[in-house]
């Protein structure tokens, strides 16, 4: 069994060198263009999606090979594909991390062949921060910190006495879920307007947003809930779903406050179905290449860049606001 996965592994490399333009054999020989290996997390979510386009528009404009690997949320199938990368020696390894941790022997291995890493859009919990080049990729305690700061505004400008939040998180363990709960903690913190009634994982997913909604409503039913905090379009948009099929009004009886900035929410929020989307760019592919092109070239870049982000909310006039692109 073991033998047949390695020789899969070893076509799937051939097949990528091929279509990298003919670089032989398992190995790059010879110096041909700069090649990046991205390991992508998955396909969980508009965002994602956004996320992926960025980064092969990006390479393709710099003129670099791209070798993409999408783990389909399996952090086992990003370390494997960053061992297939460190193989091949590409340029420069680009991964977004599932979840912050598991990551010490591969990076080790990835560093001892000499290969930068780049954490984009998510961050690992790394003992030595040796482990990797740079990290590009948002604020995600910011992102929290603004949507408690639109609530407080809400609760002020409805004059709210008590509201009662349930928060739809995301992936366990992961960067944006962990500093996006906190954020959001630290800008309610001390106002006693505001009740936690419970805190879930949709992990990301539309699906389990809906899952999550459901058993929220059958929980505390819709007059006991007076906020949905979720952690990204994908879950609020399985939450609107459940909300509406129970006769709700979401953005009228119970406030909405959610995190990306798909177009469909953008849609929502002029509907008057959410309230407030804190913005998270998945536009993170022109940084990146920028900084593959300095590395290749020998240069020292910033350990951190994060990328301006925003919020739009019902308080906003958003006719000027761009088409999201994803
Ligand atoms: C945030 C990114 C998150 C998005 C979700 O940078 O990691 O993952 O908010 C996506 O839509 O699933």
């Amino acid at each position: 069994m073991k033998r047949n996965r390695w020789i899969c592994g070893v076509l799937w490399l051939a097949l990528c060198a091929l279509a990298l333009g003919g670089c032989q054999g398992a190995e790059r020989t010879g110096k041909s263009a700069v090649v990046v290996g991205f390991s992508q997390l998955g396909s969980e979510s508009g965002w994602r999606i956004g996320n992926t386009a960025s980064m092969e528009q990006a390479a393709k404009a710099h003129g670099f090979g791209l070798m993409l690997e999408n783990a389909n949320q399996k952090q086992e199938k990003q370390i494997a594909a960053i061992r297939s990368f460190i193989s091949y020696r590409v340029d420069v390894i680009a991964f977004s991390p599932i979840v912050e941790t598991g990551w010490t022997n591969v990076l080790n291995e990835a560093r001892d062949a000499g290969i930068p890493v780049i954490l984009t859009d998510r961050m690992i919990d790394a003992e030595d921060d040796d482990l990797y080049t740079a990290y590009i990729g948002a604020d995600f305690l910011a992102e929290g910190l603004r949507a408690g700061e639109y609530l407080i505004r809400k609760a002020d400008d409805m004059g709210a006495e008590h509201l009662n939040i349930v928060e739809i998180t995301g992936t366990e363990d992961s960067t944006p879920m962990r500093d996006r709960q906190v954020g959001f903690l630290q800008a309610i913190a001390g106002d006693g307007r505001f009740t936690i009634l419970e805190s879930i994982s949709g992990d990301f997913l539309r699906s389990k947003g809906e899952e999550c909604m459901r058993y929220l409503l059958e929980k505390y039913g819709a007059e006991g809930i007076d906020v949905v905090y979720s952690h990204n379009v994908a879950m609020t948009l399985g939450a609107l779903d459940v909300l509406e099929a129970a006769g709700v009004r979401p953005g009228q009886d119970i406030i909405l406050i959610s995190v990306d900035g798909e177009q469909a929410a953008v849609d929502a929020l002029r509907e008057g179905r959410i309230n407030c989307i804190v913005e998270c760019t998945p536009d993170l592919g022109e940084t990146v290449m920028t900084m593959v092109e300095a590395l290749v070239k020998g240069e020292e870049i910033p350990k951190e860049i994060q990328p301006e982000e925003t919020v739009f909310t019902e308080f906003d006039d958003l006719t000027g606001l761009a088409p999201r692109g994803y």
